[in-house]
């Protein structure tokens, strides 16, 4: 009998045992839940906090609360905002198309169809565009303290902007643009395309016996795919030249980034027709619609016919009115609602985007500076470095940016998108 208690006593201190690990087990399980629980709510509330502290720091940078902090910044933006164009702002917008239209002489003639007048029409529905909150909060830092950096060291953006002026392209030959019957097609002597970095056309659809045009392809990360293609305005004896580049590069969005003349000075040859079609070598443009946003802005639809293949594109050109040569626009805002717009229009092709001023180098520069900057971003790079990008942007085109207060415009109209981006954050 003893020894059979003992048998049944045996299981039973067994079990005892296995039932007091299994409790000491349960308990440490639920420490261990309640711990992490406890861990990522503390974590939360601090990248919560952070993301608080941040907004509220970047909104500092972007407004007028008058703190020390961003002192240095809103100087930098007075300091823009002295040099502003004197953009005629009075004239009311539906006039705006008119005298636009009326300040060249060296037009293209009518076509045979006119636009119907309800093409040509100011939007009464004009609205901004949002920003996109699509940026995570460790980009939002990262750019905050690059912001922060410019800010403490008020020597920094001068300091970039010296290296910047003495950066020699390698290589930087010029050969090609600058050959007898190439040179006319140039519009300044500082900015002709590389021989390593340009367009070249095909010979056998050129109008002239060249494949040369002042236009370089502008690459980010990938060199098979271009971005952009930053270009100079069309010269008359370069019209066809600049559709055939359009054509054959399959692009659909053309940014223009100035007047066609200021203060009398010829800027750019009005290379699209007034109304109606115009054929320039084998490309026929039809003017379809033309869109007034704003007093800063308009939209052009053209129809591109190539009328040796029959083919035909819709191509789209967004027009900056008040950007004018070595300036900056009148406010960030502007320019970032015009991007936005751009780049919905754009959304989801492979093709490059044709951005052109006057010499397609200093507002041409800057946009692309801006855009490629806040791409990279959205896409969410880790480090951002302006001077950089612009050596970069120099190595595939001269002259990108000309002025220090087109550099500095860059950094305040990407610090301003960021904010309006965190803003915009739930
Ligand atoms: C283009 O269209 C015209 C007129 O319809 C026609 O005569 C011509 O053969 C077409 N060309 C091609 C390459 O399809
Ligand atoms: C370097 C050069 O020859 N530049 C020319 C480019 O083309 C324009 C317009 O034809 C001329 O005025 C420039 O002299």
């Amino acid at each position: 009998a003893s020894q059979g208690s003992e048998i049944s006593a045996i299981p039973g201190k067994y079990s005892q045992a296995e039932s007091t690990k299994f409790l000491a087990l349960t308990v440490a399980s639920i420490l261990c839940i309640a711990g992490v629980l406890l861990a990522s709510s503390v974590l939360y509330c601090l990248r919560h906090r952070s993301h608080h502290k941040l907004k509220e720091k970047l909104s500092n940078l972007g407004t007028d609360a008058g703190q020390d902090a961003t002192a240095t910044y809103q100087e930098l933006c007075r300091q823009r905002m002295a040099v502003k164009p004197p953009a005629d702002r009075a004239e009311p917008t539906s006039s705006r198309i008119n005298s636009v239209s009326s300040q060249y002489s060296d037009g293209g003639g009518g076509g045979a169809s006119a636009v119907s007048p309800s093409a040509r029409s100011s939007l009464s529905s004009w609205s901004e565009e949002p920003a996109q909150p699509n940026m995570d909060i460790s980009t939002g830092h990262m750019i905050l303290s690059y912001m922060e950096d410019h800010l403490k060291n008020k020597n920094r953006l001068e300091k970039e902007w010296e290296a910047l002026c003495a950066y020699q392209a390698e290589p930087n030959a010029c050969t090609v643009g600058l050959k007898d019957g190439n040179a006319k097609k140039n519009r300044s002597l500082a900015v002709v395309a590389y021989d390593h970095c340009r367009i070249t056309l095909r010979l056998e659809n050129s109008q002239g016996n060249s494949d040369y045009i002042n236009a370089s392809p502008i690459m980010d990360h990938d060199p098979r795919n271009p971005a952009y293609i930053a270009t100079q305005g069309p010269l008359p004896s370069t019209v066809a030249d600049f559709w055939q580049m359009v054509w054959e590069n399959g692009c659909v969005v053309i940014v223009m980034l100035t007047p066609l003349v200021e203060n009398g000075v010829k800027q750019c040859y009005h290379y699209w027709p007034d109304e109606g079609s115009n054929l320039y070598h084998i490309y026929e443009v039809n003017l379809v619609s033309e869109h007034i946003w704003c007093d800063d802005f308009l939209v052009r639809s053209f129809y591109l016919k190539n009328m040796q293949t029959n083919e035909t594109r819709t191509v789209t050109q967004f027009h900056f009115l008040t950007w004018l040569n070595q300036n900056v626009p009148e406010t960030s805002r502007t320019l970032l609602d015009f991007r936005r717009k751009v780049n919905k229009c754009y959304r989801g092709r492979a093709c490059p985007i044709i951005v052109h001023c006057s010499d397609g180098a200093g507002r041409s520069g800057t946009y692309i500076l801006i855009d490629m900057v806040l791409n990279r971003m959205a896409k969410g790079a880790k480090e951002m470095d302006m001077a950089a990008t612009l050596e970069h942007l120099r190595d595939q085109r001269p002259d990108m940016v000309q002025t220090k207060d087109q550099f500095a415009f860059a950094l305040t109209t990407v610090a301003e998108e960021v904010n309006a981006i965190l803003k915009a954050l739930p």
